[in-house]
């Protein structure tokens, strides 16, 4: 986790203990219908927010983010409410269920490249309805002259804050796949994506020049695992990311990945020609795991 997150996962916790205690402290003062209204939001958006956020992080095991984002939320919502009441305290349980589960599936369904986003935008609500809460119980109950609690000053402040925010760095640090393939990517390297499907290779027909240095990714978005070979093919191997194969200067050109990963490749082929590359996993080139691959000049 980057700093910058568990920085806001801090502010987040706090602010849900400040409301909690404020709850504490005023609790004789307050009604069982604004007693609702704080544990239900504090629940929800509180819930919502720790979902998206531990939906990205636990990425590809919804059961542990939903879980985990249900209880946090349940326990902010429940805690708000047990100063008041039973009421506020249903309210604020169900809210919680409710947030952390949404929040969590979120957090797994949404695009990587948004992840980022998402996490700032339910931050910022976050932060937000905690504003607009404590205005409604400043209003209900605490009634305090102070400066700090005018609406215009929390206006302000939340603008500066969202301005101060966007400064900070980057929430979520790119997964190692796509790092690795960035890096590789320079300019002068030309660089060919094969998908691996079940049961498919994309493209099915590729085509490198001959002479000149290329990166082979495979790519596999299947659900089993998948393999590349190219068969025959003599080429001068620059560079291979994973372990086997590793050596001789000429070799059979071969890629595995486990579903989900990337692996790569880079070589020169000096002579052109036209080859086969198939799925060497049983069965695989059978269902239809075959390509062709031209070197032209
Ligand atoms: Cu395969």
């Amino acid at each position: 986790m980057t700093f910058a997150l568990s920085v806001t996962l801090a502010f987040i916790f706090i602010l849900k203990l400040f409301i909690i205690w404020e709850t504490i402290r005023y609790r004789g003062k307050i009604t069982n219908m604004a007693g609702m209204m704080i544990s239900m939001s504090l629940g929800m958006i509180g819930g919502l927010t720790v979902g998206v956020i531990l939906g990205i992080l636990l990425l590809g095991d919804l059961f542990s983010s939903t879980i985990l984002a249900m209880l946090i939320g349940v326990l902010a919502g429940f805690l708000a409410g047990l100063p008041i009441g039973l009421m506020p305290v249903i309210d604020g349980t169900l809210a919680g269920i409710m947030g952390g589960m949404m929040g969590a599936m979120l957090g797994e369904m949404i695009a990587p490249e948004y992840q980022e986003t998402i996490i700032r935008v339910m931050f910022l609500l976050f932060i937000g309805i905690i504003v607009i809460l404590y205005q409604m119980m400043q209003q209900e109950f605490i009634k305090s002259k102070a400066i700090v609690n005018h609406p215009v000053t929390m206006i302000v402040l939340f603008v500066l804050f969202t301005v101060g925010y966007n400064q900070v760095g980057p929430l979520i640090t790119p997964s190692h796949s796509s790092n690795n393939s960035n890096h590789h990517h320079s300019i002068g390297i030309n660089s060919v994506v094969i998908q691996a499907d079940d049961y498919s290779f994309t493209p099915s027909h590729t085509e490198i020049k001959a002479g000149e240095m290329v990166t082979i990714t495979l790519d596999n978005i299947g659900e089993v695992e998948h393999d590349i070979e190219i068969i025959g093919m003599e080429a001068e191997i620059e560079e291979q990311a994973s372990s086997h194969d590793h050596g001789q200067g000429n070799d059979q050109l071969h890629l595995h990945s486990f579903p989900g990963e990337k692996q790569e490749i880079t070589f020169t082929v000096i002579t052109t020609g036209t080859y086969r590359y198939v799925c060497t996993i049983p069965g695989h080139e059978e269902l239809g795991m075959t390509g062709v691959i031209e070197i032209v000049s």
